[in-house]
């Protein structure tokens, strides 16, 4: 019987996709966000897997909140913990870095770095104890690149990206696996989150081109955490067909 996979922002996009694309291939799931009725519907619709399915809704920016909704699963969930997804991220606005707003700085990097830092620091010590596990961060091709406008976001995914070699390093003699996921332009909730409900400019992203769907990062997921015991896939940077970089997207007229 597979081991549980813990996946933050399970409520929406890639992270949803991710934990349906899982349950299918059998693994239970801890499924984590704060839109609880959002975790509510996706464990409904897995209930007719033959799978366990946790929820822990937590907002990853407050370490207090992540420990406690870690230490609020049994111990034999914990014990069986094999696969940790940090999902949850978002940008906020998108802009020159003097026209920045401070509160938008603080949400990209409290949640796609402090709060990444504080789930991996909750789950490790369970991956450490079974001396195997995996863990896939989601970062971007912000990580590998900077865009106009992209700056504190792009910093946050370089930081991600960083986290991953370094934590490769940190596990490797834990047999701790890492998959870093470099995802360019995928059409989810992503830009109506940046720009702030916004939905014309949010369509407008994805306008004359066909982006990736979050079955496409979900499909890397899979294919990264599948492979045997011996081979660790480190990176994944993956675009649609019509993207050559972060800032060439052909588009049609
Ligand atoms: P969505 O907006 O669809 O999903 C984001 C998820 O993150 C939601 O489930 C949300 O849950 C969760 N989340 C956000 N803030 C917090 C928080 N403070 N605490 C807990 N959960 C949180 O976007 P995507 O699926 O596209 O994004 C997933 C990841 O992929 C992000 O890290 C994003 O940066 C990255 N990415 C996205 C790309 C894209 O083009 N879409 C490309 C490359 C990377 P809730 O609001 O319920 O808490
Ligand atoms: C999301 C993709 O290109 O908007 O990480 O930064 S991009």
């Amino acid at each position: 019987m597979k081991g549980y996979a813990f996946i933050t922002g399970a409520s929406s996009g890639f992270g949803e996709a991710i934990a349906e694309t899982l349950a299918n291939e059998g693994y239970n799931l801890i499924i984590a966000a704060r839109r609880t009725e959002r975790l509510e519907e996706l464990t409904s619709r897995l209930s007719v897997l033959p799978i366990d399915v946790r929820m822990l809704t937590m907002d990853v920016r407050n370490e207090a909140e992540v420990q406690k909704a870690v230490s609020s699963l049994q111990e034999d969930v914990q014990n069986r913990i094999e696969i940790l997804v940090n999902n949850a991220g978002l940008a906020v606005g998108r802009g020159p870095i003097d026209q920045g707003i401070s509160d938008d700085w603080d949400r990209m990097i409290d949640t796609n770095i402090k709060g990444l830092l504080y789930v991996t620091k909750a789950v490790v010590p369970f991956l450490k104890k079974q001396q195997h596990g995996h863990i896939v961060n989601i970062a971007s091709i912000a990580g590998k690149e900077v865009y106009p406008g992209g700056n504190v976001y792009c910093a946050s995914k370089h930081a991600v990206d960083a986290l991953s070699r370094s934590m490769r390093i940190d596990l490797i003699s834990y047999g701790i696996k890492v998959t870093n996921i470099a995802p360019g332009a995928a059409e989810t909730e992503f830009s109506l989150v940046r720009f702030k409900g916004d939905q014309a400019t949010a369509d407008s992203v994805y306008d004359g081109y066909d982006a990736l769907q979050a079955q496409d990062i979900a499909d890397s997921v899979l294919f990264a955490v599948t492979r045997p015991a011996h081979v660790n896939i480190s990176d994944i940077t993956i675009m649609p067909t019509a993207q050559a970089s972060a800032t060439i997207v052909h588009k049609k007229d």
